[in-house]
């Protein structure tokens, strides 16, 4: 493959940079950047060795080594290469350059987005400002001046502190900042132009006061005081939690409406994609408010966890993202329902990682190689790379976890870490052995268990024979056995906890078995009857279980688990179980059968008002469509699938009528919204209910009177997807569709939603709503938001829309990511993406997905994002 990178060969600078000092004369056509670094050449390196720095789609202005006129040894827009340099001791480069910030459709570098200027530098961004060591482990501290017209662009912002400010001629004016913790380019930031702001301030622990500030446009102050609560409560949870406090005079985060990620944790001076800060209850839903607080507080601990500890490479971008995705997670678990919390995770774990983990796409949550960084940004090192910092909690405890944090962060504050470096600190402090740990990092593929078990009951004796492989991946054929922390529980059949006398053959730690082997045959004594067998408790390891269990005992443990996370397992089981022969039916023409044992199980966890609703809520609703699909592993057909899981919705409703329209008397929503957890949770069991029932009258009114009664987001826009994936057609939903439009069409962030809810539509009509939708002015081929709303939940939300089975939703994705390539190619990848799973097509939709991706790899001039990803899932 085209320049691969492979962490074997790192090594490190030849020069080190001591202090970065930037002026930028801000203009949409032409900023001029001046760069005034300080470096020297590292110790022992070299005394001829040349200087090259990285550089993408500069133009070149001039250079001066200490203060002197030099031209470079060679110069292109994506290279500076330097010779004669000083062999010993500092010297100063000044290098200028020349970017049109208002033409940067990539959205990398520095950029213009509705008249603000903006910069987004991860992972290599900033070498598209100025020639630099655009890498992570070349740490500096930076001073930033903006010059910029004083109208256009009153605000002036960058990292750190203000430490200057004044009047030039010309109606223009300046701010200079300084950033007093060194740090690599990628963290650099800048925005300048006409902001509203919320202003606010925070007092750590120690006593310092901070102020904060949330800069939106104009008008949108207000909706951005959820975010601000979110960050106050961020700043005191890590205080508490891990011990950290904030460490600048200022912090502040920007919300831009163009932006290929979600957030960016620029030190001192976050760039948030807008979706993840505005809400109010008119325009956002509960789950917009859940996402904000997750997201506000992930790009905040990344102050700790990411910025005075970054990544030596981007081999290592899991240390400090799949910790802070654990970080937030622990955060929204606090904040809201642990169990509940944990449910939602997993269910995101197993729709977007899982199937990446068993595709053309797999990596390792470190991978060893990669072609273009940008394409690593995934759910593998992401949500994986948490659960592997989960699991390094759930082996060590939690206090040696904490421990082992510490160490973490007092040893290597200001460092760019490893891996390595990391899981050190918690072997130092526990004493326990993580060699084998280790391979959760280097190993790709899900692990599967399998687990059988006899029960003697004339020694009162369970024997589990527990197995564990890793299916084989791009690249790595074999593997090794892992060491997986599996917790098991054990309930007698008078519905209680066993308590065992003895465990042997296997290490066991409380109800955690200590994988290591492939096999392992385990001995249980004292166990008194035949026990129901609860695997994988609060989801312990990232594995898939396969166990010989009845259809009863898994509704038993739906019953009687004490760990709710593994009663909703267990239910979820007891239903995928249903699924997936129903599919195999619907695929043989076959009618579904009732299935009395699943609906009643469904119908008592919904009646139990113990539960809190959040958690029903989550119970009776379904495994997804992709979830199904994976589970099923080959020869998908999307639409038996969706007839499958459609029916037993429909038998659902039907069993289960009553109870329904019980629960939705009781859960209907009263009084002025409130974003908290519990009301949300009435709001989605709510939302449930009024589903349900409106799948069992056939009659769209029920949802069309919640639409027009509605007075907040969630149940509006809930409304609005009962109507339009229910009743596609009917003058029902027309109504809605037309009426959301009318009252959003000004808010974008709201019209999204919209197209979401269009794109999402089962059938294979949805193609032809989603080109009718594309020539709508609300949407917009440059705006990141408006192609993941239609476009990216299309191809990866409407498993029946987009497979159609005579490929023409292959082919349209095709044209949109080549149209989109040479405008945004980080987009673009990440659009195709939505083709991962082709490989476990049935086999006509499987020769029209693979035609597709060999056009795609045709086309001569593809980005090296798209190109990877093409050529890895052709393979
Ligand atoms: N901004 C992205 C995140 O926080 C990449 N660092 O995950
Ligand atoms: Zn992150």
């Amino acid at each position: 493959p085209q320049n691969e990178i492979r962490l074997e060969d790192y090594r490190p600078t030849d020069f080190v940079l001591l202090t970065v000092d930037l002026a930028f004369d801000l203009d949409p056509q032409r900023t001029i950047v001046t760069s005034t670094i300080a470096m020297a050449r590292r110790e022992g390196v070299d005394r001829e060795a040349p200087l090259t720095l990285d550089g993408d789609e500069l133009e070149f202005v001039s250079l001066k080594i200490n203060g002197v006129d030099a031209e470079p040894h060679a110069v292109t827009p994506d290279r500076l290469e330097i010779r004669g340099l000083p062999a010993t001791g500092e010297f100063t480069l000044e290098i200028v350059t020349a970017i049109a910030p208002a033409s940067n459709t990539k959205l990398m570098g520095l950029y213009s987005t509705n008249g603000v200027y903006c910069t987004q530098c991860e992972a290599e961004g900033f070498r598209r400002i100025t020639y630099f060591l655009d890498r992570p482990d070349a740490l500096a501290v930076y001073t930033t001046t903006i010059r910029a017209d004083a109208k256009a662009a009153p605000l002036l912002l960058s990292n750190g502190n203000p430490v200057d400010s004044g009047v030039l001629g010309d109606g223009r004016h300046f701010v200079a900042w300084n950033d007093p913790h060194p740090k690599p380019s990628y963290l650099f930031a800048l925005v300048a132009g006409d902001l509203g702001v919320v202003e606010d301030d925070f007092t750590t622990a120690s006593g310092r006061k901070v102020k904060l500030a949330i800069y939106v446009e104009h008008g949108k102050e207000e909706r951005a005081a959820y975010a601000m609560d979110a960050l106050k409560r961020s700043m005191r949870w890590d205080e508490e939690r891990f011990g950290r406090e904030y460490d600048l005079d200022i912090f502040m985060i920007v919300a831009v409406s163009d932006f290929n990620m979600g957030a960016m944790e620029n030190k001192g001076l976050n760039v948030f994609n807008d979706k993840y800060v505005l809400a109010d209850p008119d325009t956002a839903t509960d789950a917009d408010y859940a996402n904000i607080e997750a997201i506000i507080a992930h790009e905040y601990f990344h102050n700790w966890t990411g910025n005075r500890i970054t990544c030596r490479d981007w081999f290592q971008l899991c240390l400090k993202e799949g910790l802070t995705v654990y970080r937030d997670h622990e955060f929204s678990a606090d904040m809201r329902s642990r169990a509940v919390k944990r449910i939602a995770e997993v269910r995101l774990l197993k729709a977007h990682q899982f199937p990446e983990d068993n595709g053309p796409l797999a990596h390792p949550v470190r991978p060893r190689k990669y072609s273009e960084i940008n394409n690593f940004y995934t759910a593998t090192v992401y949500e994986k790379g948490s659960e592997v910092v989960r699991m390094i909690e759930t082996l060590l405890g939690r206090d040696d976890f904490k421990k082992g944090m510490d160490l973490y962060f007092e040893r290597h504050d200001g460092d760019a870490a490893t891996i390595e470096d990391f899981v050190a600190c918690f072997a130092e402090v526990s004493g326990k052995n993580l060699d084998q740990f280790f391979l959760w990092y280097e190993q790709a593929g899900t692990p599967e268990i399998t687990v059988a078990s006899q029960y003697e009951p004339s020694t009162q004796t369970l024997r589990l024979e527990l197995e564990q492989s890793i299916p084989p991946t791009p690249g790595q054929s074999s593997k090794q056995p892992m060491h997986i922390p599996l917790r098991v529980g054990l309930f007698e059949s008078n519905g209680e906890p066993a308590s065992p006398r003895a465990i042997e053959g296997i290490e066991a730690d409380g109800d955690v078995l200590n994988l290591r082997e492939r096999t392992h045959t385990v001995r249980i004594t004292g166990v008194k009857s035949r026990p129901a067998i609860s695997v994988n408790r609060s989801f312990s390891a990232p594995v898939n279980v396969r166990q010989q269990q009845s259809d009863r005992e898994l509704a038993q443990l739906a019953r009687i688990e004490t760990d709710l996370f593994s009663r909703w397992q267990a239910l979820n089981d007891l239903a995928m179980r249903h699924l997936v022969s129903a599919t195999q039916k619907a695929e043989s023409g076959e009618a579904a059968s009732a299935n009395r044992e699943l609906t009643d199980c469904l119908c008592a966890v919904l009646a139990d008002r113990t539960l809190e609703p959040a958690f029903r809520a989550h119970a009776i609703t379904l495994p997804g469509e992709t979830d199904i699909a994976r589970e099923i592993g080959n020869d998908i057909n999307p639409d038996a699938i969706h007839e499958a899981r459609e029916a037993l919705v429909a038998q659902i409703a039907s069993h289960g009528r009553d109870l329904f329209e019980e629960i939705a008397a009781e859960t209907r929503p009263a009084g002025d919204y409130s974003p908290d957890a519990a009301s949300a949770g009435d709001r989605a069991l709510y939302l449930a209910c009024m589903s349900h029932l409106a799948v069992a009258s056939g009659d769209p009114s029920g949802p069309l009177s919640l639409y027009r009664s509605a007075d907040n987001m969630t149940l509006l826009s809930g409304a609005l997807a009962m109507l339009a994936h229910r009743f596609p057609r009917s003058p029902e939903a027309e109504e809605a569709l037309a009426d959301f439009e009318a009252r959003y069409r000004d808010n974008p962030l709201v019209i999204d939603k919209w197209l979401t809810v269009q794109a999402t539509i089962p059938g294979a009509d949805a193609l032809s709503r989603v080109k009718t939708l594309m020539d709508k002015p609300h949407f917009q081929l440059s705006n990141p938001n408006r192609v993941r709303s239609l476009i990216g939940t299309y191809a990866s939300g409407n498993p029946t829309g987009f497979n159609r089975a005579d490929g023409a939703g292959y082919d349209f994705l095709a044209g949109i990511v080549i149209d989109l390539d040479p405008l945004n190619p980080q987009v673009a990848a990440r659009l195709l993406t939505a083709m991962r799973s082709w490989r476990s097509l049935e086999a006509a939709r499987r020769e029209k997905a693979l035609d597709t991706l060999r056009k795609i790899a045709r086309v001569e001039k593809l980005s090296t994002d798209v190109r990877d990803i093409v050529d890895r899932m052709i393979g």
